[in-house]
């Protein structure tokens, strides 16, 4: 089974480097790979499917393409959670639950549940996740809710600069906890920003995305083999 695992694109426009390298690697690895998940925060802000500017119409695009060549997957994030079944139908992409195991033993989330010691945002969290807050917020009109967007985008950012580094981490206990509950021997999650590739003492295998920032990160699976890839976005995916 040859399968690709990418997060945290944080996508805003259509002609940035990283959608222009995310719609080449879509592409190229469509062709390539059996199954395509992406776990989350993809955008850096989803207001819902309705929203139909020139940006959300190239993604849709780029990830129907794709999902003609393989099976792509999809999961929310901490910021494009508003993802919802039109977008589902208009691009072929298939919605996963918040944890969810493509095979015995691998486990994929987006990671932000496991950030427990930032309880401020677990509490926001829960609000923003709860059926009652979104379909009131998803009945507003469109220009409201990208206003509401950015609020939350600079106030998120303005309380995470005043958070201690490791608040914002994935807690140890939470990881363990997770990884018992659901015998798991490969995690897979992205959301820290904090890419990287380790082993437990009891061998099970953890990957951390990372964001696609100064460069674009994602993990290969072929078969039992899990790699950690990171990618220049200066210049054409796969060159
Ligand atoms: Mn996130």
């Amino acid at each position: 089974m040859q399968r690709l695992f990418i997060s945290d694109l944080h996508l805003d426009s259509s002609t940035s480097p990283q959608f222009l390298r995310f719609a080449e690697c879509l592409d190229l690895e469509s062709s390539r790979v059996e199954e395509i998940y992406i776990l989350g925060d993809l955008v850096e802000m989803w207001i819902g499917d309705d929203n139909d500017d020139p940006f959300a119409t190239a993604l849709v695009n780029a990830i129907k393409r794709a999902n003609s060549q393989c099976a792509v997957f999809l999961m929310h994030g901490n910021r494009d959670f508003l993802f919802g079944e039109q977008f589902a139908r208009h691009t072929g992409v298939r919605l996963l639950p918040e944890i969810h195991q493509p095979e015995p033993g691998l486990l994929l989330c987006h990671g932000d549940e496991l950030c427990v010691d930032d309880t401020a945002y677990q509490k926001l969290r829960l609000q923003l996740r709860s059926s009652a807050w979104q379909s009131e917020f998803l009945a507003r009109p469109l220009t409201e809710r990208r206003a509401f967007g950015n609020d939350l985008r600079k106030r998120s950012m303005q309380e995470n600069a005043n958070k201690a580094e490791s608040i914002m981490d994935a807690n140890p206990q939470a990881i363990a906890q997770l990884i018992d509950k659901h015998e798991v021997k490969v995690l897979i999650h992205g959301h820290t920003h904090r890419p990287e590739f380790s082993l437990t003492d009891r061998q099970q295998r953890r990957v951390v995305l990372g964001a696609w920032e100064r460069c674009g990160w994602l993990c290969r699976q072929q078969d039992q083999r899990f790699s950690l890839e990171c990618f220049s976005l200066a210049r054409r995916y796969g060159t």
